[in-house]
């Protein structure tokens, strides 16, 4: 399809719409110098957003637009550590040929390990992720350890892009982040000082992942160089990496220890897997692998 009629700025529009309406957002002045960048190339913009609200610690946009090849969406919503909230997540990317999309209420605590917080959050959520089952099916195998981020209703889907794809998308990304905000609205501070350590350290531990393996990488560092994509993961993405916590890559993930000590390059140590969703339509986890 002709990409110019593919526009990843109504989603964002809309999220902030509609995130207005339930509470309210200040910009974040720390990330003003992200806010337009060009690639080296001259090809690209980088356009990104950010804001904080009372749950919420950061809202922020990542949109990559004005080149005739492919288009980027990064969207996110990390909460405050006070909650145990679901990361709400949107990557997108697509060429003319081919969408590689990622939705999801990425869930703090790994679904497989701790029911209880499978639960409380996704329970009530497993309509809301049958229905854009055929719509937006499976997207083939995955680096396994991604797996451990997402939930039962994590639509992971990989499509030739066309225009019905995309309307499709635009309104499970709308589902989806109405589904978010409603958690918010009801969820409730923490007072424990140790529930919120761990809350806290589940986000570290979910940042730190994806500053040093997220897929987009190679991407970004191609487009604007190797420091300035490292400033954005570190500083604006994935903003707490630095600040959270004290642990680090190989603190959570050891197994990406090389014999030096060094972390190891390798996206993913155990491969891909799960060619097929691997949960049921209970939300029970079906191993595949
Ligand atoms: C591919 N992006 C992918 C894939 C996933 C994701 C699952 C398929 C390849 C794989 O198995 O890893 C997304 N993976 C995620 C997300 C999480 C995760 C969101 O673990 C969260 C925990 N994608 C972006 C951005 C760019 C981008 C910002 O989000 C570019 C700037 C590009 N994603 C991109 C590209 C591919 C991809 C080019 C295909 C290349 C590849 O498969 O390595």
């Amino acid at each position: 399809m002709d990409l110019s009629a593919l526009s990843y700025q109504k989603f964002v529009e809309f999220a902030l719409r509609e995130t207005e309406l339930r509470t309210a957002l200040a910009p974040l002045p720390s990330h003003e110098k992200f806010r337009l960048l060009r690639s080296n190339d001259n090809n690209t913009l980088l356009h990104t957003l950010s804001f904080s609200a009372p749950k919420i610690r950061l809202l922020r946009s990542l949109t990559i637009e004005g080149n005739p090849t492919m288009k980027v969406l990064d969207f996110a919503v990390f909460p405050e550590p006070e909650f145990d909230l679901p990361i709400f997540c949107a990557n997108y990317f697509a060429t003319a040929s081919l969408s590689i999309v990622l939705l999801d209420l990425n869930p703090l605590y790994d679904v497989t390990l701790h029911t209880d917080y499978k639960e409380k959050y996704y329970r009530d959520l497993l309509p809301l992720g049958q229905k854009y089952m055929e719509l937006l099916p499976w997207g083939g195998s995955i680096t396994s350890e991604s797996l451990r981020f997402f939930s039962p209703i994590v639509i992971w889907s990989r499509f030739s892009s066309s225009q019905s794809k995309h309307e499709a998308l635009y309104s499970a990304f709308m589902d989806y982040f109405q589904a978010w905000l409603t958690l918010m609205e009801q969820a409730e501070k923490e007072t424990s000082a140790s529930q919120i350590h761990r809350n806290r350290e589940a986000q570290h531990k979910y940042l730190t992942w994806r500053a040093e393996k997220d897929p987009g990488h190679p991407l970004l560092k191609k487009l604007v160089g190797e420091d300035l994509a490292k400033e954005i993961l570190r500083e604006f993405l994935f903003s707490g990496v630095d600040t959270l916590g004290e642990k680090t890559f190989l603190d959570y993930f050891p197994e990406y220890k090389c014999d030096d000590g060094t972390v190891n390059q390798k996206r993913s140590m155990m491969g891909k897997s799960y060619e097929m969703r691997p949960w049921d339509l209970n939300g029970e986890f079906i191993d595949g692998s």
